[in-house]
């Protein structure tokens, strides 16, 4: 595999790195590509309990690489490209049952910013920043950026952004709700990777459903939620976790959370 998308594992965390820092980690097919395969990856892997993504660089990711001609060549190219390189990447991440979190090391634009709002988290350094740059090439939104910001920050904040294209500094990010945390850049890959292995052994069985339920209800009626909630809860409660979960504050003890 091209090393366009760079992987490892720390302990139970993986993390993925877009590794084209001479153009701000902007994607072509390949890299695309490389990130489908490496989420697929993760999903097969039973041994990684939560995933950090992040771009190599002073970028997190600028979007479509806007040199990649092909995909460009058309608006059915565009189209295509929306589907088949943007599309499946994000319905993969959000299927991942594991925590997904952002490390946002700096500019995240256009599909990045929309590869940022896919995952579950995001923890910014004090430098990054946010733009919807698709107006600013006379595109509208792709890459999942319509379906996730305005649940963050309300449809008119998302129009705003999406139509001027301004660029929000981490800090404003975090006001707004874009981002979970802000951190001095030096310290983000490592407290990204402690909040991941906190997240990583938990009951990650319940995190699971807790993201199934959080996503599915935002937009369920009530009854469908609660029922959704119950279902759940009848899943979980026949897991190891839960015993010793509750066995656990029982003893006055710290859990051993398996994932099971
Ligand atoms: C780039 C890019 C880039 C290539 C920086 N491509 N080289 C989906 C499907 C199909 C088609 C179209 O679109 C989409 C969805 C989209 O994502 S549309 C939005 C595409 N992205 C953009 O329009 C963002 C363009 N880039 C920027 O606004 C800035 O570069 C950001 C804010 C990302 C970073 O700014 P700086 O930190 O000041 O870095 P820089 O501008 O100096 O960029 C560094 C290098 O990266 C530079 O190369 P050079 O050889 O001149 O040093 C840029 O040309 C290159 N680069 N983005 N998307």
């Amino acid at each position: 595999m091209a090393t366009t998308v760079l992987f490892e594992k720390q302990g139970h965390v993986g993390v993925i790195r877009i590794n084209r820092p001479e153009v701000a980690n902007a994607i072509n097919a390949a890299t695309g590509r490389a990130l489908y395969e490496t989420f697929k990856q993760v999903e097969t892997d039973g041994d990684i309990r939560a995933v950090v993504l992040t771009g190599a660089g002073r970028a997190f990711c600028a979007g479509q690489d806007l040199r990649d001609e092909e995909a460009m060549a058309s608006a059915a190219h565009l189209g295509n490209t929306v589907r088949e390189r943007y599309n499946i990447l994000i319905a993969k991440m959000q299927a991942l049952p594991m925590p997904v979190i952002a490390a946002v090391n700096g500019a995240a634009a256009g599909a990045g910013f929309g590869l940022a709002l896919a995952c579950d988290l995001r923890i910014a350094s004090a430098d990054a920043k946010f733009t919807m740059a698709f107006s600013k090439i006379g595109l509208a939104p792709d890459s999942g950026t319509s379906y996730f910001l305005p649940r963050l920050v309300g449809v008119a904040k998302a129009l705003e952004l999406a139509w001027t294209a301004d660029v929000l500094t981490a800090q404003q990010a975090l006001e707004l709700g874009v981002v979970n945390q802000v951190v001095p850049g030096d310290q983000l890959l490592e407290q990204t990777l402690a909040f991941a292995e906190r997240l990583g052994s938990g009951p990650t069985l319940a995190y699971a459903l807790t993201k199934q339920a959080m996503y599915a209800n935002v937009t369920a009626n009530l009854a469908d939620a609660l029922e959704r909630e119950a279902q759940l809860q009848e899943t979980v409660g026949g897991s190891h976790d839960f015993i010793e979960g509750v066995q656990a504050f029982l003893e006055k003890r710290p859990p051993r959370y398996t994932g099971v």
